[in-house]
């Protein structure tokens, strides 16, 4: 097949998702062709079936913002006619699926019918999507899909919840590479961080409030009272001063590390003992579920579709978004204790094995072929 995918080239789990489906498609034959307008963070491998092209566009005295959707639904229609694509994977639902619908009716105009796959991540739908600002758009370009995917059933639900939604939404989850994501041996790395053998404690975000890092702060300034622990905290974002404002507060700094963006999360996650994930709204957890794979254990809030990926009492625990005393307490029991430590590795790998890339790409590539089949009778 010759797949067009459309995504944020960023670290956002969106971008994240589509690039590692991308590189996966490409290892199993399938023609991939990236459309976004920088070249995506995790796309840093050569790979013969892999292509890139970059969306650009005229600076102009009159642009305030830059046109990149009229930018970006002309180099898909580039893209299609010369490197004639079967079908358009559109990962976040703004602005893409509403541009792979003005791309569609433009191609239509030579005859050619492109059918063009939505994936629903997360804000798209439930923080930035039914902003009044962008409703009506998301909406009718959700609908004009030939298909929509949703990463959770929390996702799917909400959707229909929020917007009057005309087709089918077929859940398909997160996905983890195992070769990559597996715990590796990186004890002389352990060391360095916790040279007196302390627990570590590790978050990953984009710094974003939905993420809830305060709390995560404030969890392990409760833990390390009881546990001698250190805290990784990697990623950047719009909260990173304020959290650092606050550890400097409560005099925790010696014990938190903050790493910025890395690319090597894997390593990070091969000497931690606990992952937090506190957030507010968490479509899926894609972080959580690449931690468990490493077998770290998972803290997280109860928000969303973490409850599909984390399993309470069992792979971690789950509680009320912000209540720090009993993600804390929860912590505790899982860090005090190495027998229990080790259950809760054992079953946060097992639970993340059910989400094991090689499971996952082949509910992709059969929806690929029953959308460009289902398409090959459409005019309209
Ligand atoms: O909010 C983020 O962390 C980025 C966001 C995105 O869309 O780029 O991530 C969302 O998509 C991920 C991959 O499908 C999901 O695992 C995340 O749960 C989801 N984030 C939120 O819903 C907040």
């Amino acid at each position: 097949m010759k797949i067009g995918i459309v995504c944020y080239p960023t670290f956002g789990g969106s971008g994240v998702v589509a690039t590692e489906l991308g590189m996966a498609l490409a290892k199993r034959g399938h023609e991939v062709h990236f459309i976004t307008y920088r070249r995506p963070a995790r796309l840093s491998v050569f790979h013969e079936n892999v292509f890139y092209h970059e969306v650009t566009g005229e600076d102009y005295p009159l642009f305030e913002y830059p046109p990149y959707d009229t930018a970006l639904a002309s180099k898909m229609v580039e893209v299609v006619k010369f490197e004639k694509l079967d079908i358009m994977h559109v990962h976040y639902a703004i602005p893409h699926a509403a541009v792979a619908y003005m791309a569609k009716k433009i191609l239509l105009q030579d005859g050619r019918y492109l059918p063009v796959i939505t994936t629903l991540h997360g804000t798209d739908i439930t923080l930035v999507g039914d902003n009044p600002a962008f409703k009506p758009v998301v909406e009718f370009s959700i609908n004009k899909s030939d298909g929509v995917t949703a990463v959770s059933h929390f996702l799917r639900d909400e959707t229909l919840r929020k917007f009057s939604i005309s087709t089918d939404i077929k859940v398909i989850h997160n996905f983890v590479d195992f070769e990559r994501f597996r715990k590796i041996d990186k004890d002389h790395f352990k060391k360095a961080i916790a040279p007196n053998g302390e627990r570590i404690m590790t978050h990953t975000s984009n710094f974003r409030k939905v993420k809830r890092v305060e709390d995560v702060i404030r969890v392990f300034e409760k833990v390390h009272r009881a546990v001698p622990s250190k805290l990784l905290l990697i990623g950047d974002g719009p909260e990173r001063r304020h959290v650092e404002d606050l550890c400097r507060q409560i005099g925790l700094c010696d014990e938190i590390r903050f790493l910025g963006k890395q690319d090597a999360v894997e390593e990070l996650l091969a000497i931690s003992d606990l992952f937090f994930i506190p957030s507010q709204s968490e479509s899926f957890g894609l972080a959580a579920l690449e931690a468990m794979a490493c077998e770290v254990p998972v803290i997280s809030s109860n928000a969303g579709g973490l409850p599909e990926v984390n399993i309470h009492g069992k792979t971690g625990f789950l509680s009320d978004v912000g209540d720090v005393e009993a993600m804390a307490q929860h912590a505790i029991a899982i860090l005090g204790d190495d027998q229990v430590l080790q259950t809760f590795r054992k079953n946060a790998l097992e639970q993340a094995q059910r989400f094991d890339l090689s499971r996952v790409l082949p509910e992709y590539e059969a929806y690929y072929e029953e959308i460009i089949e289902r398409s090959a009778v459409r005019v309209d």
